[in-house]
């Protein structure tokens, strides 16, 4: 039972049923991978089975060798995590080369890690990489209102920033770095995977066209947080853009750094020009 009764399974769990409730994960949308620290491992050891055989990933991570993540199951509904997660989570190992993981717990009744797991893995590599380890949460989801913007705005990472940080305060405080934005590609395989971890070295937040969104966080709350208040901000444009009346006034361009920096963080402001 010690997986069952661990915060971190509870948290993991939290996110899922959060993410849900939004509207975000409809089927089996969606997918959330948590790198766990060496105290969570050894708190979850003694449910572990060593029995399941290696499987090869496509990509390759050598500062991941040997770490343990928490991970959705591919074909799994986030609706039926907290109803029975270890029919739906698993935990995986990595291997001593980072390039093959084994399931080691859940998934009780069959399947793999998300099917999306080449791409939270390189994610997790450039993150871990760049925080010195603090990044721990890559989070896919499906939100309606950022999808929808993909089908009206230019794909580029300049226009999604702006129009985002624009469309609420918040927003240039709570991700300085912007938004990057992946054209439409097929999901699953290693070529999004490598474009949108080569995009995670400069943003916390890829969207993908037609698609949806991922997201990066040292913890659940902020990897939940920054999925939430994107989304939001692209509801609010959304909105603004549905009334039909013209757009009077917004946040001045000029003063979206200046916001920035009264919270101590520091906008990208190379996305403006
Ligand atoms: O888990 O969201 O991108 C299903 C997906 C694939
Ligand atoms: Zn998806």
């Amino acid at each position: 039972m010690a997986v069952l009764e661990s915060e971190v399974l509870k948290g993991f769990v939290r996110l899922c049923d959060d993410g849900w409730q939004q509207g975000w994960h409809e089927r089996n949308g969606g997918n959330l991978t948590y790198r766990m620290t060496d105290a969570e491992v050894e708190e979850c050891k003694p449910d572990f089975k060593y029995d399941k055989p290696w499987v090869n990933m496509g990509v390759k991570a050598e500062n991941l060798a040997g770490e343990y993540f928490m991970a959705t199951g591919t074909g799994k509904y986030f609706r039926n995590m907290s109803l029975d997660p270890e029919a739906n989570i698993c935990i995986v190992e990595i291997n001593a080369e980072g390039d093959s993981y084994r399931i080691v717990w859940g998934l009780k009744n069959g399947g793999g890690p998300t099917s999306e797991f080449p791409s939270h893995y390189l994610n997790h590599s450039v993150k871990a990489a760049q925080t010195n380890g603090a990044s721990r949460v890559i989070y896919h989801a499906h939100p309606v209102n950022i999808i929808a913007l993909t089908f009206v705005l230019p794909l580029n990472h300049e226009t999604f920033s702006k129009i985002l940080w624009q469309s609420m305060t918040e927003c240039p405080i709570v991700y300085p770095n912007g938004v990057g934005v992946v054209e439409w590609m097929i999901p699953g395989g290693a070529e999004i995977a490598l474009r949108t971890s080569e995009l995670m070295k400069r943003f916390d937040i890829v969207v993908w066209a037609h698609h949806g969104m991922f997201v990066t966080g040292n913890d659940f709350d902020l990897a939940f947080g920054l999925m939430h208040t994107v989304e939001k901000s692209a509801e609010i444009y959304i909105r603004m853009l549905s009334t039909g009346l013209p757009m009077l006034q917004t946040i001045p361009e000029d003063k979206l750094a200046e916001c920035a920096a009264a919270y101590g963080c520091k906008l990208d402001e190379s996305l403006l020009k």
